[in-house]
């Protein structure tokens, strides 16, 4: 991109032909002039949103990259950590924690006065290994997941301000995933899982308290088993605070069937937390593909969308948006999904991207 005036192509035109007004985001580049418009581009995210802007971040980004670490400092208020606070990351041995990339990330938090949002106690896909192997009955194995939530919600009480309590638990329409050993060893799982959020809130009481899995708002078949489960939850009075779902979606996900899924989840009444927000747009997975001028308005639209889709949840029910990385340049896609990708807020060089400002049109 060498020009700062952003001359829309035919191709650009088309695509705000087929998209009603309040869709529409005009595209801007980093160090663009501010129009002085209702979303100044200087305003910053933060600034806006009424509620946390969060990312996924780690250490060693932050500790070795300054353009990295002051991106994060400019653009949000809450962190997570991206695998230092899980279970496999801290739970080193039998007898004993690795505290210190956790220790940093919390630390780096409050020097900067941003909260942190813990992620996650109990996911199967965390188990360590020596934890897999020690092949625990369901006795044996509720008391040592008890002792660690303890251990580490005690840790960073009053520090951590959210937990991710249990992450994924259902498969994709709805069934209880059958990778979990914890399917086998209880004979209610939910009700292990129950106890897992009691155990938390007993550790600290003012922590807001998630269950946290993907493909929520589209997969009718698992919001239905999560808003079972949060349902049973609430009669027998587990403490539950909030549901996360994670918004790994693209730009050609179907955007009334997320809106109709968010409105039936956020019915649950629960704190709702996008909580690791991206958007792919190599939807064709073609190693030609090109991020030009079109696909960069189309996730501007996307984020637009969903910025303003949360946006009209009741007040009392937002918490925050947490996008799943910082920048382009470092996102887990490009490890896992196998194809050119940009599906962040800020290029591989940490200008704003035309998403950035989508977003920021979003909000209120
Ligand atoms: O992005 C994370 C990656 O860096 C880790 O290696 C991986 C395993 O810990 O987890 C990834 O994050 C996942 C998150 O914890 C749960 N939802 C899906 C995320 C992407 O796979």
């Amino acid at each position: 991109m060498t020009s700062k005036q952003y001359i829309l192509g035919a191709l650009t035109a088309l695509l705000f032909a087929s998209c009603s007004d309040d869709e529409k985001v005009v595209l801007k580049y980093a160090d663009e002039g501010d129009t002085g418009g209702p979303n100044p581009i200087t305003q910053t995210l933060k600034e806006k949103a009424k509620f946390k802007i969060g990312a996924a971040v780690k250490m060693k980004d932050l500790q070795n990259e300054a353009n990295y670490k002051n991106a994060v400092l400019k653009h949000y208020n809450q962190i997570t950590g991206e695998f230092e606070m899980k279970m496999a990351s801290i739970w080193t041995s039998s007898t004993a924690y690795n505290y210190t990339a956790a220790d940093y990330l919390v630390g780096f938090a409050q020097d900067n006065k941003m909260e942190v949002h813990g992620h996650t106690l109990v996911w199967y896909d965390s188990f360590p290994e020596w934890f897999k192997k020690a092949q625990y009955d369901s006795i044996a194995f509720e008391a040592k997941v008890k002792i660690y939530i303890t251990d580490v919600v005690g840790r960073y009480k009053g520090k951590v301000k959210s937990w991710d309590v249990v992450n994924e638990v259902f498969a994709d329409g709805g069934a209880m995933r059958n990778e979990t050993v914890i399917n086998s060893l209880f004979k209610d799982p939910i009700g292990f899982y129950g106890r897992c959020f009691r155990y938390a809130k007993a550790a600290d009481p003012d922590a807001k308290l998630f269950y946290n899995d993907y493909s929520v708002v589209m997969d009718a078949g698992k919001r239905t088993s999560i808003k079972k489960m949060v349902a049973r939850f609430k009669a027998n009075g587990v403490p539950i605070d909030g549901v996360g779902d994670q918004f790994h979606y693209a730009t050609d996900t179907n955007r009334q069937t997320m809106k109709t899924g968010f409105t039936d989840l956020a019915s649950t009444g629960l704190l709702i937390h996008i909580s690791e927000l991206d958007i792919k747009v190599n939807t064709g997975k073609s190693d030609s593909y090109v991020f030009n001028d079109v696909e960069n308005q189309k996730q501007a639209e996307t984020y637009k969308y969903i910025a303003a889709m949360y946006e009209e949840l009741p007040q009392t029910q937002k918490f925050a948006i947490s996008t799943w990385g910082v920048t382009d340049k470092y996102t887990w896609l490009t490890s896992f999904w196998h194809f050119k990708e940009y599906p962040l807020l800020l290029d591989a060089d940490y200008n704003k991207k035309p998403a950035y400002q989508g977003f920021l049109d979003g909000l209120k």
